[in-house]
């Protein structure tokens, strides 16, 4: 049966604001969980991921995970390892301790983030491309998708990992017109990810259906995703005001974008 309650980690992020905006019209129950508390909902679990107590109750009884919350920039070994590795085991053990059949895991473009992006007439990058981190975090989400492996392999848990490329309302950046992801097309992917039939583990990539898209969204759209919009009416803008990508600048480079060079720091 289709899933209805659903768990959202990092429900009071950006992305977590988003899809608990969108995904009740797909007619999901959340249960919302984050570190920090959500305005206007007194319901919403406030825990960090180190607290697997927390984690046990949060996931009790719910059809599915969508897991959001971690650091999401770039940060220190030590802190990335307790929120985003250590963090992503906690909630997959007490997933499987509580029998919850699925999770969609929010992994990155920045797991892959070293893999050259395409130009001129090369080929989109295949979702089996090597994993390239960025940065630790890049390689947390790396660890993420090896975890939902595992997880798929020995405890028969099924895990969809999202490359999410960027969604947010807009692009902001000639970087984003190639990974951009509306939320609207974010909610349809993670929708498709929760109702998809037999995924094991799939990994799969988070676009819209962009003019300028570098990577392939197949495995995506073999679940079932349709998207539904292109950044393209952004683009004679984001490139008057910004200038074109320079094939000879490092940050334009790669995948991951500054990532690679001078990645944005977590703020805590
Ligand atoms: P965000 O930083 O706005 O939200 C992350 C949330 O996780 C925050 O509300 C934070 O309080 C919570 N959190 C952090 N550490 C925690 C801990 N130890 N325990 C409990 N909660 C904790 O990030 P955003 O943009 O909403 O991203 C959500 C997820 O999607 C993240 O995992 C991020 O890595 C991933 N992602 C997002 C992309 C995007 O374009 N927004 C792109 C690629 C991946
Ligand atoms: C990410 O993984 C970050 O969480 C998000 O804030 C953006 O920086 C995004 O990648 C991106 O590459 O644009």
């Amino acid at each position: 049966p289709a899933p209805r309650t659903v768990l959202l980690t990092g429900a009071a992020g950006g992305l977590g604001t988003l899809m608990r905006d969108l995904l009740p019209s797909y007619g999901y129950e959340l249960r919302l969980f984050d570190l920090l508390p959500i305005e206007g909902e007194p319901d919403a679990i406030t825990a960090d991921l180190t607290d697997r107590a927390a984690l046990r109750e949060a996931v009790r009884g719910v059809d599915a995970i969508i897991h959001l919350a971690g650091i999401s920039l770039e940060s220190s070994f030590e802190k990335i390892l307790r929120a985003n590795i250590e963090g992503t085991y906690n909630l997959y053990e007490a997933a499987r301790e509580e029998g919850v059949g699925r999770v969609v895991f929010a992994s990155s473009n920045h797991a892959v983030g070293f893999t050259p992006r395409p130009q001129g007439a090369d080929p989109l990058i295949p979702v089996d491309t090597p994993r390239r981190p960025d940065t630790f975090y890049g390689l947390s989400k790396s660890f993420g998708e090896d975890l939902a492996q595992l997880y798929w392999d020995k405890h028969g848990l099924e895990t969809v990992s999202v490359r999410i490329g960027s969604c947010f309302p807009e692009p902001t950046s000639v970087r984003m017109l190639s990974l951009w992801m509306s939320p609207a097309d974010g909610a349809r992917l993670l929708h498709a990810a929760l109702t998809a039939e037999e995924v094991g583990h799939t990994v799969v990539h988070g676009s819209s259906a962009n003019t300028r898209l570098w990577w392939d969204l197949g495995t995506a759209r073999a679940l079932g995703y349709a998207p539904q919009d292109d950044s393209e009416p952004y683009a004679e803008k984001l490139i008057a005001e910004q200038g074109d990508l320079q094939p000879g600048n490092e940050a334009h480079a790669y995948l991951g974008g500054a990532f690679v060079t001078d990645p944005p720091i977590w703020p805590y």
